[in-house]
């Protein structure tokens, strides 16, 4: 008779067998059997969160990072509901994630068990709610089902999202036959050919524009691109979420353009429209990341590459490999007779920064906290960076370390999302990661702080606490006449209040831009965790287009205190929330 085990033994031997390391999640009474599995598994360590989503952050962002599936797993009811937004955003980012969630035993079904999710009786459907945030969705209902749904699962999330395995208890303690491992082998994919474009590039006269996008760092593309790039001798921008995939020390610096959309570099729509050819590399070029080079790209000859199609209209090569079709094109324009002759280097490039209004408050300024960060950073550190008026200063301003990952997640853009993605990271790559995030992200994840006090994780948290979601600030004060806040906070020391609740942790508040130097100099040289808060304004406009553009359509001036202005500009009163 075959050997039998328990499917949660099951799951964890097969992902152990492809190169699966951590788990990330929180326990509890539907999930515990994993946990069992995982303690008497030597190669895999199981990761406790405080949070559900920010256990999905980190399997997000061990995932994005490149160090392999993230798997994050909870319990039924309100454990598994919140991982929706961890997912979501996984999903909309393409990140292959596995999420393994326990259900209550499958007897009690409909009977109004404690968390039954089952669908069933007027019960919550777990089955329909994942299934809109993942892209494999399986419910398991007799043990023999995970033989075939497990592969299908890890197979659904390296295509590119979330595959979520709802697993009752019952099922989890059930006994399958040991079976050999799976391989670690992925399975074969579509590889693209990208023969029109090697000779579109032949025929081209002029310079061309590379946009780089997220499925470069997905595919681990970024030599194979910077070899293309170093052929055609092309300028390279990068979409917001994919800064570290190309234009950073050793990966063409000299020739980056920085990056596109919103929060992007004015000067990349000069290049585009300056280009014989603009190839768009593993992106779609959503709204974020093309605002301000729709009319660029319309008067450009522009053609794609990578897994799903832009939302532009142009020639797309589609390929869900983007390390071999970017291989083939170098081949394909490598050696006597092949090479693109009439590609040209442009004379400038051009790294225009976007210029936001003089602002004379209070506060340390947001680009001379972030050029403070960037004289003390070093090579090997990872950067991941928050939303908000915060988020948009750092992914302007501060460059990627040397073959350092600079991770955003703008598929959702959900606020809190670096506390749990930056401790993912730091389990995955065992390096230093530096976190950039707003008060406003803090006080929603960053209690997650603590899993890295806990497990003594090299994380250094920078936080810029202007007192406010100060995004929304600015909001108010550009579209809605700046005549009440909702989003003003009152004034909270969140480096002395996290000094004093986790003993030993250093963390300290700057509140003069003299003092950033010594104090991130000092974050950054222990071991552990470290905290600096920034004392920033709420009132200072960061460099993100949308906001300048409305402050010159509408005339707007910088007041008296260095506060924004509007024509009908009234005073502060606090609003009632
Ligand atoms: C989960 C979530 N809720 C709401 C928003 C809308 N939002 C975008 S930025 C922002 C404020 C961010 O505040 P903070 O993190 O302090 O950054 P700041 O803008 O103050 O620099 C809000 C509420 C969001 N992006 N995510
Ligand atoms: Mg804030």
């Amino acid at each position: 008779m075959d050997r039998q085990q328990r499917v949660v033994d099951h799951i964890v031997d097969q992902l152990a067998a492809t190169g699966v390391d951590y788990l990330f999640g929180v326990d509890g009474a539907n999930i515990e059997d994993l946990y069992d599995a995982a303690y008497f598994h030597d190669g895999v360590t199981a990761v406790l969160a405080k949070h559900e989503f920010s256990a999905a952050t980190m399997a997000d962002g061990f995932s994005r990072a490149g160090c392999g599936l993230g798997v994050v797993m909870a319990t039924s009811g309100g454990g598994s509901l919140n991982l929706v937004p961890g997912l979501g955003e996984s999903l909309a980012s393409r990140v292959p994630v596995l999420a393994l969630i326990g259900q209550p035993p499958t007897a009690m079904d409909g009977r109004g068990s404690f968390q039954d999710t089952s669908g069933r009786n007027g019960a919550l459907d777990a089955q329909a709610l994942f299934s809109a945030v993942s892209v494999y969705c399986r419910r398991i209902t007799s043990a023999e089902q995970i033989l075939t749904a497990l592969p299908e699962a890890i197979a659904a999330a390296w295509r590119g999202g979330p595959a979520v395995l709802l697993l009752p208890k019952d099922i989890q303690q059930s006994l399958v036959p040991v079976r050999s491992r799976l391989s670690s082998a992925p399975e074969p994919t579509t590889v693209g050919d990208p023969w029109p474009i090697a000779r579109a590039l032949r025929r081209a006269r002029g310079s061309v524009t590379i946009i780089a996008g997220e499925q470069v760092a997905r595919d681990d593309a970024r030599d194979e691109l910077e070899r293309l790039r170093a052929l055609l001798r092309a300028r390279v921008a990068t979409v917001p979420d994919a800064k570290d995939v190309s234009g950073s020390p050793g990966l063409g610096s000299s020739s980056s353009l920085g990056v596109t959309g919103v929060m992007g570099h004015p000067g990349i729509a000069d290049a585009i429209r300056d280009s014989a050819l603009c190839l768009l590399i593993g992106t779609r070029l959503n709204v974020t990341a093309r605002t301000g080079l729709e009319e660029a790209l319309g008067g450009a000859p522009t053609m794609s590459m990578g897994s799903a199609a832009p939302y532009l209209a142009c020639t797309h090569i589609h390929t869900d490999d983007l390390k071999a079709s970017l291989s083939q094109l170098a081949m394909m324009l490598s050696g006597y007779g092949r090479r693109p002759n009439g590609v040209r280097v442009p004379e400038v490039v051009g790294h225009e920064e976007l210029v936001p209004p003089r602002y004379d408050g209070d506060g340390i300024r947001y680009r001379e906290a972030v050029s403070a960060l960037d004289a003390v950073l070093p090579d090997d550190v990872d950067i991941v960076v928050d939303a908000g008026n915060t988020g948009a200063s750092a992914i302007h301003n501060l460059p990627v370390r040397r073959s350092g990952r600079f991770i955003v997640a703008l598929g959702m853009g959900g606020m809190g999302y670096s506390f749990g993605a930056a401790i993912g990271m730091a389990f995955g790559r065992g390096r230093r990661v530096v976190v950039v995030a707003g008060d406003g992200s803090f006080f929603m994840h960053g209690m997650e702080m603590h899993t890295a006090w806990q497990y003594r994780l090299p994380i250094t948290f920078v936080l810029f606490n202007n007192n406010a979601h100060a995004m929304c600030v600015t909001r108010e004060q550009l579209y809605y006449r700046d005549i009440y806040s909702y989003n003003r906070f009152r004034p909270a020391n969140l480096g002395a209040g996290l000094a004093a609740m986790l003993p030993g942790l250093h963390s300290v508040n700057v509140a003069e831009a003299g003092q950033l130097p010594s104090a991130l100099g000092e974050a950054l040289a222990g071991d552990g965790p470290s905290v600096v808060s920034i004392e920033c304004s709420a009132d200072e406009i960061p460099p993100f287009a949308p906001f300048l553009a409305a402050l010159q359509k509408s005339g707007s001036h910088i007041g008296p205190q260095g506060r924004p202005t509007t024509e009908e500009s009234r005073p502060h009163v606090a609003a009632r929330a």
